[in-house]
């Protein structure tokens, strides 16, 4: 056990207190000084019970909850039920199958359905016990996963943490001009009307996704999760709106939901200071301040530490089964940002990873990288040699701003879906295989039955809109017919047989505030329930025919965490790190934040048993104990730039000195387990 003992509470040192990061002008004092008050109050209420923080080089070998004063075990970790310690279920059954009783963690029960041989498990003293299986062709979360022979078939748990105007319509609608989770966090908090303030977005957290809903996926055939989350489920700095820290229970309840039915997960972190893509879905739409512009460098400092105390945290044993890949960005736009500038960022992430978990099958996740929208044979050869390096891509016809009028509505028959069908397959299927034969474990993260951009939010998100037919038919499926249904599902079915290993975005999408779902080509729960998903994922294999670019299914050693690890050395001359220059801008005379602060961590849960007595593990957040550098912090006396708008303003002077752009570095010591 380590790391406690010399924990503070973050309130006393942590940088939302002290940072002189001046506030852009724009935002008017009045805002930013209500905002300040909330975020202590909730700093004051939630921090004692959640958080704590590792100074620098204090770490020792004393359990966490002894040396944490404030904190309070059961409100620890949302993963430990507070209804299990409050009401003992030594009476319910720790495992089951078809037909079995569930006891959720609410206490409530319910009946397992899975037709498919998928047993859950959950038993309050063995909490990190990984017997569970979602169904008879998946292999127990006690078995390593086989890129090779085993399928991934997946849904998104989209709009859940990081909330999305098209996924959760309603929280939106309320608030005309939010537009993303930075303006709709901002007009929540300053709603004081019964039933406003930002704890509508911790209402969400807990109701949007339920432990039915992860019960009924892993009954519906599929065997993985790919769960988006945001920094701020970490901390968030100065005024930037965001509901902090309150994400990382659910986040941690949704994990051991997975565990309980058997379903992996990829965690996927989806936003990033600045913003990655200038999306709505990367916090704040609009612009792009990572690695460009004038705090560029200075985000991805920030970036690069998210990374790490992720890593730190599901690289412990507890979670490794659990989450066996990690995306470390969502769809980052190297268009803008640059080949050079994105490849150096991702190269010196993967040091700093593997630097943390050691080399090997088994040493943290798998590291999984986006392809960016470049085509799939961009990424020949690049981070060759490494270790368990994974690419990730997200077809859709949706975006690829075309008219898309070809008809899906063609019958119910073997001419079901028109040219849908053989559009995905002819697209998608040579291009994910050559990408594994060439580069190595190659999946979809997201792709979806949007053929077109219609939808409720949808509509013109990657600019203009571009669906030339009649929306009305794709925003209400309550009047659906037979045959659209069919076209539906044979696009859905011709897609997943292309990609192979697939993650549907999204698995529900809210209701408006009309009360339906207004985007339900997105919705992979609507579908199953409505028939227009096939509700056995295996019956779409060799629906697009037979194979003509087949992987033979050999991956390099390498590839999969035998052999290898140490990269190609022309990697590190191609792609260095920091890189030379932002966009023709030397990356010298850019502000950077100084590696002097305090290392936030990511706290464990802890677990009582039947009983109420508190389950003991080694689970303490942090699996390197020799990752003990320091994180970022401002420079004292620099006026840094608002880093969410500063691609066109003047550099300011006294940020750049002794900071160190490339931290938290290569962690030398070996891993502690
Ligand atoms: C792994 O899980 C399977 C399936 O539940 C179980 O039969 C097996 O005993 C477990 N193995 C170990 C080593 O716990
Ligand atoms: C959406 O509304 C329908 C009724 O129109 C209701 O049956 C359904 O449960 C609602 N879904 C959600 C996710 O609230
Ligand atoms: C990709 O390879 C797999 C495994 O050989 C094969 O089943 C599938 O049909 C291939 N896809 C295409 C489009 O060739
Ligand atoms: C509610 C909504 O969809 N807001 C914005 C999301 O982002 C696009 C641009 O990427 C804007 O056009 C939308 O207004």
């Amino acid at each position: 056990m380590l790391l406690a003992g010399k924990r503070e509470d973050i309130a006393e040192d942590h940088p939302v207190t002290t940072s002189p990061v001046q506030k852009s002008k724009r935002r008017g004092l009045f805002i930013f000084l209500g905002l300040l008050a909330l975020v202590i109050v909730v700093l004051a209420i939630v921090l004692p019970i959640i958080f704590v923080v590792v100074k620098p080089n204090h770490k020792s070998a004393t359990s966490q909850q002894s040396g944490s004063p404030g904190s309070n075990p059961t409100a620890t970790g949302g993963a430990a039920s507070p209804t299990s310690s409050s009401k003992p279920i030594s009476a319910a059954a720790i495992t089951g199958g078809d037909g079995s009783t569930v006891t959720a963690n609410d206490g409530s029960t319910f009946t397992y359905s899975n037709s498919f041989g998928g047993i859950w498990y959950s038993d309050p003293s063995d909490p990190y016990n990984n017997n569970a299986f979602p169904n008879s062709w998946t292999p127990p979360l006690n078995q390593t996963w086989d890129f090779a022979a085993n399928r991934i078939y997946g849904v998104n748990l989209g709009g859940w943490f990081v909330l999305e105007p098209f996924i959760t319509p309603a929280l939106y609608q309320k608030y005309p001009g939010a537009i993303d989770e930075w303006t709709l966090s901002t007009l929540m908090a300053a709603d004081t009307s019964a039933g406003g303030g930002i704890s509508q977005i911790e209402d969400h957290y807990k109701t949007f996704i339920t432990e039915q809903d992860i019960a009924q996926i892993a009954g519906a055939g599929l065997n993985w999760i790919r769960l988006p989350i945001p920094f701020w489920a970490i901390d968030k700095w100065n005024d930037e709106p965001f509901l902090e820290k309150v994400s990382w229970k659910y986040i941690l309840q949704a994990l051991q939901w997975c565990r309980k039915y058997g379903l992996r997960v990829k965690l996927d972190l989806h936003t990033i200071p600045g913003s990655q893509n200038a999306f709505n879905h990367s916090g704040k739409d609009g612009q792009i301040d990572f690695l460009m512009g004038v705090m560029g460098m200075a985000n991805a400092q920030r970036a690069i530490n998210y990374i790490r105390i992720i890593t730190e945290f599901i690289s412990q044993p507890e979670w490794s089964n659990v989450v066996p890949i990690f995306g470390i960005i969502n769809e980052a736009e190297i268009k803008l940002i640059g080949t050079t500038e994105m490849r150096g960022f991702y190269r010196e992430v993967y040091d700093m990873i593997r630097g943390i978990t050691g080399i090997g099958a088994g040493k943290g996740p798998y590291i999984s990288i986006h392809d960016g929208f470049q085509a799939l044979d961009q990424w020949v050869g690049f981070l060759q040699n490494g270790d368990r390096v994974a690419l990730d891509t997200h077809p859709y016809f949706a975006f690829d701003g075309q008219s898309n009028t070809a008809p899906i509505d063609t019958g119910t028959g073997a001419d079901a879906g028109g040219t849908w069908p053989q559009s995905a397959c002819n697209s998608w299927g040579g291009e994910l295989n050559t990408s594994r034969s060439n580069f190595g474990v190659t999946f979809a993260g997201e792709f979806s039955n949007g053929f077109n951009d219609c939808g409720l939010f949808v509509r013109g998100v990657g600019g203009q809109p571009v669906f030339g037919g009649d929306c009305s038919t794709w925003t209400d499926s309550t009047n659906w017919t037979p045959s659209i249904k069919a076209g539906v599902q044979a696009f859905a079915m011709a897609s997943m047989d292309a990609l192979g290993d697939w993650f549907f975005w999204t698995w529900k999408i809210g209701n408006s505030t009309k009360g339906i779902v207004e985007a339900p080509l997105w919705s992979y729960q609507l579908g199953l329930e409505n028939g227009w998903m096939p509700l056995d994922p295996r019956t779409a294999i060799g629906k697009c025919g037979a194979p003509d670019t087949p992987f033979d299914g050999t991956f390099q050693p390498w590839q999969t965490g035998s052999g290898g690890g140490t990269l190609a050395a022309s990697q590190t001359s191609l792609y260095p790190y920091p890189p030379t220059d932002l966009q023709g801008t030397d990356v010298a005379q850019l502000p950077l934040y100084t590696s002097t602060g305090s290392i936030a961590t990511l706290p464990a849960p802890t677990f009582t048993d039947a009983s109420g007595k508190m389950v003991s593990s080694s689970d303490d957040g942090w699996f390197n104990a020799g990752d003990n550098a320091p994180g970022p912090t401002p420079i004292p006396g620099c006026a840094y730039p608002d880093p969410w708008n500063a691609l066109d303003v003047p550099i300011p002077t006294g940020c750049t000195g002794g900071a160190d752009a490339a931290l938290p570095a290569v962690i030398t010591p070996p891993p502690r387990r």
